[in-house]
């Protein structure tokens, strides 16, 4: 990367279900790009990559059938393949920045670790009540294993957290889908585990939380007004790695 170019900066959004994240982040795009600020619009998982052999990234059509419930995969196979879906495209991503443009991206690592992690805690609570024996295999999805195999990908520049306070508002902004996660007892697991990575990371000063209880337009300007001082601030700073 030339000296004197500009990078682009790498800009985060997460939370629950129904917290706002695919509205904000195509508003975030469309402001930007009426703005005439270079940018690129990207969302994990990425279920567009198929099996082609042809091709680098294959990996989205197993998740997309895994989520719509249409397959069953192994817990730990998955949480890693999910992963992947994000180290195969780490090259492009990075290019990008490089190049100049800012990305956006829906969902991220954090998504990972937290709704993994969260199914796992699920598990173990019913396998703890039947007095399953077999709960000891379910240790391996520990929170720290969940995180580490997003090592050595991109770290966001800040990851905007939307942040609803409980599940009774989301509620009432539709019914839950029919994909896997999208119930209850799942999304208040997650609710609790992004907290957890909130706290960890609060010395890393990434992470920026906005009120998802807001209307829609103040919430945009918000990120707006936090993806134009991400943009300045780290434009001749080096990308970092998680
Ligand atoms: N999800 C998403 C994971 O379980 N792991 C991941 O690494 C990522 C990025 O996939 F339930 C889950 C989170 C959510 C689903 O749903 C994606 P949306 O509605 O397409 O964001
Ligand atoms: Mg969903």
């Amino acid at each position: 990367m030339a000296s004197s170019k500009k990078r682009g900066a790498f800009i985060v959004l997460e939370g629950i279900d129904r917290s706002g994240k695919s509205t904000q982040s195509k508003k975030l795009h469309e402001h930007l790009t009426a703005q005439k600020i270079a940018n690129q619009l990207i969302r994990y998982p990425d279920r567009t990559t198929i099996t082609d052999c042809k091709q680098n990234k294959k990996l989205g059509k197993l998740l997309n059938e895994y989520l719509q419930c249409k397959q069953e995969v192994d817990d730990r196979a998955i949480h890693l393949i999910f992963s992947a879906n994000r180290h195969e495209a780490k090259q492009q991503l990075l290019s990008w920045l490089e190049e100049g443009y800012t990305v956006i991206c829906d969902r991220y690592s954090y998504s990972g670790t937290v709704y993994t992690y969260s199914k796992n805690v699920i598990k173990r609570d019913k396998m703890e009540k039947e007095g399953d024996k077999s709960i000891k295999s379910q240790k391996a999805l520990d929170w720290e294993w969940c995180k580490h195999v997003d090592q050595g990908l991109i770290q966001p520049d800040v990851v905007i957290y939307l942040n609803v306070k409980d599940l009774a508002t989301v509620k009432n902004r539709g019914e839950f889908g029919n994909e896997r996660y999208e119930n209850e007892a799942m999304l208040k697991q997650v609710l609790k585990s992004y907290q957890t990575f909130l706290a960890e990371d609060a010395d890393k000063k990434i992470w920026s939380i906005v009120d998802a209880n807001q209307a829609v337009e103040d919430v945009h300007k918000q990120i707006v007004s936090i993806t134009l001082a991400t943009i300045e601030s780290v434009a001749s700073k080096p990308v970092q790695y998680l």
